[in-house]
């Protein structure tokens, strides 16, 4: 039987891997679709023919039945978000709305088309349709530990990981209330040349691109010491599938084990065009948090030993396929836009 798929934040970057992913898996798949004339949808024209639609909102709850009803899924990955950190601390609200009480949204979605009970644990056809959502490594903000695993305990340090945090603990509740089959991937930064432009490797990767070829002369950052873990994009989506696949409902963290800092992406980024990265950086402190994660680190033992997930592209080699694909897309487009290059991937 061909499984059925429906993606939340299908014109994000996630979105796209995933459904690329499970579309080469055999899957059907569907996302859910925002607002009218949706121009990010040109984000997955690609697929387009491959692909189906389902009008929604993570804002509007009738609207998620709708679409967990009309698509009848095997597996719903809950990939909608506001994604953007900074975002969050000036639109708070919207933040928690989307990130947090949308969790909560599909999650009853799907256990009002699973027909469960909301007082009454209903076992078998709880576990019909699998869960998924995006958890983040932001969750764990000023952590105690380093490297991080499941086990080490959230210290969020922005609305939008204390959102995520909900959402993660939500979804966990569901998975006990209700025995659905219901996870949390806690994803470390994953990145891709589909990246948004605002988040800090595609800046980069950009601003190297236009640099290079003479459209820009600086470029401005905030915390060069920050340190990540960060990831490709097309490895992470695989982990998210692997963990609907499992017997039993867990949840992981996903990551690399490898940290480095903005300072060490930069220096990589200007060091692939032969350029030196200090005659171009300047710090504006207008880009700098009101309260930082510093350090990010995943604890992979897990997702390696009990799923047998392991990343393919390093650090240095996903720098460099960000900034090849925006040279190219920077050398196309004069006026470059974001969705431009998102057409021609
Ligand atoms: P993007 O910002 O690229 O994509 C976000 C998606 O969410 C877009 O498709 C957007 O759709 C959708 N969305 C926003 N608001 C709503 C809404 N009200 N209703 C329905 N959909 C909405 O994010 P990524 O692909 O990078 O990340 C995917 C998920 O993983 C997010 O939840 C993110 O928080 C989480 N995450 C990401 C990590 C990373 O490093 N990339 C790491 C850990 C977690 P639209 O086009 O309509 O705006
Ligand atoms: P992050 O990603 O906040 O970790 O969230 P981002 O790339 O925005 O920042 C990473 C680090 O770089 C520092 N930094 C800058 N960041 C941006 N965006 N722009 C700058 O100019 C700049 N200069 C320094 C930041 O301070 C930060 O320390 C991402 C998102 O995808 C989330 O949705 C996801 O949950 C987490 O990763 C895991």
């Amino acid at each position: 039987m061909t499984k059925r798929a429906l993606i939340t934040g299908i014109t994000g970057q996630d979105g796209s891997y995933l459904a690329e992913h499970l579309l080469k898996q055999g899957y059907q798949v569907w996302g859910l679709m925002r607002g009218q004339a949706n121009p990010r949808k040109m984000r997955v024209s690609r697929l387009m023919s491959e692909l189906s639609f389902v009008d929604g909102d993570l804002m509007d709850q009738a609207s998620l039945v709708s679409a967990v009803d009309l698509v009848q899924p095997d597996e719903v990955y809950n990939l909608g978000a506001i994604s953007f950190v900074p975002m969050s601390w000036q639109q708070a609200e919207l933040v928690t709305e989307v990130n947090a009480m949308g969790v909560l949204r599909v999650l009853e979605a799907i256990r009002i088309v699973s027909g469960l009970s909301s007082s009454r644990h209903n076992g078998a056809s709880a576990k019909n349709i699998r869960f998924y959502q995006a958890s983040s490594s932001e969750m764990y903000g000023k952590a105690a530990e380093t490297p991080q695993r499941e086990t080490t305990i959230f210290h969020p340090r922005s609305p939008y990981g204390v959102a995520k945090a909900y959402g993660h603990f939500i979804t966990r509740n569901y998975r006990e209330s209700f025995g659905m089959y219901a996870v949390g991937g806690i994803l470390f930064n994953h990145e891709s040349p589909r990246r948004g432009a605002e988040f800090v490797t595609r800046k980069i990767s950009l601003g190297v691109a236009k640099i290079a070829q003479g459209l820009q002369d600086k470029l401005a950052l905030g915390n060069l010491d920050a340190l990540r873990d960060w990831g490709f994009a097309g490895d992470y989506v695989r982990a998210m599938h692997m963990m609907l696949q499992q017997d039993e409902p867990e949840d992981y963290v996903v990551g690399t084990g490898e940290m480095h800092s903005v300072r060490d992406a930069v220096r990589l980024a200007f060091e692939h065009v032969g350029l030196n990265w200090e005659d171009y950086v300047y710090i504006d402190p207008v880009l700098v948090r009101p309260a930082e994660v510093e350090i990010l680190c995943a604890d992979t033992t897990r997702v390696r030993g009990e799923l047998g997930w392991k990343p393919e592209v390093d650090f240095s080699s996903l720098m460099k396929m960000m900034v090849e694909a925006d040279l190219k897309h920077v050398a196309t487009e004069h006026e470059y836009g974001d969705l431009l290059a998102a057409a021609s991937w």
